[in-house]
């Protein structure tokens, strides 16, 4: 069965070009000026004249069936992918979260479970809660399992935050092993102390989660990080950069040449601080760590990815129900479940404010959503652009159509959205995985349990190819 995709203009993180694609059992075969076919070939033919064929979505951050805190979380891998599909992404790198005492590959073995009934391709990257000595000695053996990549905290005090010797020994033994490690780099013990002091005071409100989490406290956990990975001669990748502040620090450490990569999120870029004023309690629909910071910051972000200081722009897609959920947090902001609801909307977000308004262009696009991704956690050359030997993971995308977001029209499994009523330029026609259509006119049509788990190299042997320096 062959499949060809006729009369579109590829984009991929370096080129613009007019050709025909072809798929030959979920794989791009050949790209071509023009490829031809026989009336009695089996071939399906998607015409894509007038339309943009982006490599599909690569989302390294999201929280899919995360129990995180007390609550859990909106979407499954049923919802959570179905929604990610609808929105252009292809593959997902999904956390995942230990129970008290388990062991990460225990923890990794129940995840694949729960990721059996997706969509889209998914890996994983374990959250190493808390210290124990047999994490180091896991590192190595999940590196042998397909993973590449872990994430740990420097908030949440009491279960997940690490102190810098515990730092220091996660980020060495995981860059020994080939592992990248992930961080979430805030100062939790001088946040706790400013939440006691804030309720204290009877300031509760949602807004007061901003307050209490000022820039300062990013800035200071990213340079502390950067600082210990430098010394560990470790790679590190800060997730969720919300501010200048926390950016600038990423952009010395690559200067002295750490190496760092920088992520994003869609909220940052399209969202500030004024959200979560809203009355009627609406603030908390937008209560997400870091929070929302003041628009200024904003310029500075896409200044940051058009200058690769920023690598990947990821969803943190960690959805709560409004009612329920969210307004556990009424009397006090601190109760809120902290995460927002963005995987299907995060390429939307990206190219409108991104591509469409004149900030980053079409190749910086691409590069931020898929091919650095798939470098940067091990899935290059498999998934992340548009060539011959790649996956087919491929989103047809309209640049002339429109799209409305809003909770009665998406997938994601939750009472709002954070962007309710905004019309984005550009619309996703089709979405394939693999070569499968899992997307037609915007309607999911592929069906769940058909994902595969990525097996993702070692950062080490990433290092070692060339495409990885230009960041
Ligand atoms: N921040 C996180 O670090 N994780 C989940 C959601 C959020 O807002
Ligand atoms: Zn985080
Ligand atoms: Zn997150």
């Amino acid at each position: 069965m062959k499949t060809i995709i006729k009369n579109g203009t590829i984009i991929t993180a370096t080129d613009i070009y007019k050709a025909d694609i072809l798929i030959e059992k979920g794989v791009i075969k050949e790209i071509a000026d023009c490829i031809s076919f026989t009336s009695d070939e089996n071939v399906t033919i998607f015409d894509a004249g007038g339309q943009y064929i982006f490599p599909g979505g690569i989302d390294v951050h999201t929280h899919l069936d995360g129990p995180l805190r007390e609550s859990g979380n909106a979407d499954d891998f049923v919802s959570g992918t179905r929604a990610a599909a609808a929105g252009g992404i292809t593959s997902i790198v999904n956390f995942t979260n230990p129970k008290k005492g388990q062991t990460l590959i225990d923890n990794l073995q129940e995840w694949k479970q729960h990721a059996e009934s997706s969509l889209i391709d998914y890996g994983f990257h374990p959250i190493v809660c808390g210290y124990h000595d047999n994490v180091l000695e896991e590192l190595p053996q999940l590196a042998e399992q397909g993973i590449s990549s872990i994430k740990i905290f420097m908030t949440n005090k009491g279960d997940m935050a690490l102190n810098d010797q515990e730092l220091y020994r996660i980020l060495k033994k995981a860059g020994d092993s080939g592992i990248i490690t992930s961080v979430h780099a805030e100062n939790g013990y001088i946040i706790d102390e400013l939440i006691d002091e804030s309720l204290s005071k009877g300031d509760t409100d949602p807004i007061f989660h901003a307050y209490t989490r000022p820039t300062v406290t990013e800035a200071e956990a990213t340079n502390r990080v950067l600082a210990i990975a430098e010394t560990a001669n470790a790679p590190v990748y800060i997730v969720h950069i919300s501010c200048a502040d926390a950016l600038e620090q990423v952009i010395q450490a690559k200067k002295r040449g750490v190496q760092a990569f920088g992520e994003t999120c869609p909220h940052y870029l399209a969202l500030d601080e004024t959200y979560l004023r809203l009355p009627e309690f609406e603030g908390a629909k937008y209560v997400c760590s870091p929070p929302l910071r003041e628009k200024w910051n904003q310029e500075y972000l896409w200044k940051g990815i058009a200058d690769g200081s920023i690598s990947v722009v990821g969803s943190d897609h960690c959805p709560f129900q409004f009612d329920g959920q969210k307004t556990v947090g009424r009397n006090n902001f601190s109760k809120i479940p902290y995460g927002i609801p963005q995987i299907e909307d995060n390429f939307s977000i990206v190219y409108h404010y991104g591509v469409h308004e004149g900030r980053i262009s079409l190749q910086k696009f691409v590069e931020i959503m898929s091919t650095n991704p798939a470098k940067i956690f091990g899935l290059y050359p498999k998934k992340g652009s548009i060539a011959v030997g790649f996956d087919a993971d491929i989103v047809i995308f309209d640049p002339n159509g429109s799209k409305t977001l809003s909770a009665n029209s998406q997938y994601q499994n939750v009472d709002y959205n954070l962007y309710e009523g905004t019309v984005v330029q550009g619309k996703i026609t089709r979405v394939l995985s693999r070569g499968e259509e899992i997307v037609r006119d915007g309607k999911v049509i592929g069906e769940h349990g058909r994902g595969q788990f990525l097996f993702r190299k070692k950062q080490s042997t990433l290092k070692a190819e060339p495409e990885i320096t230009y960041i």
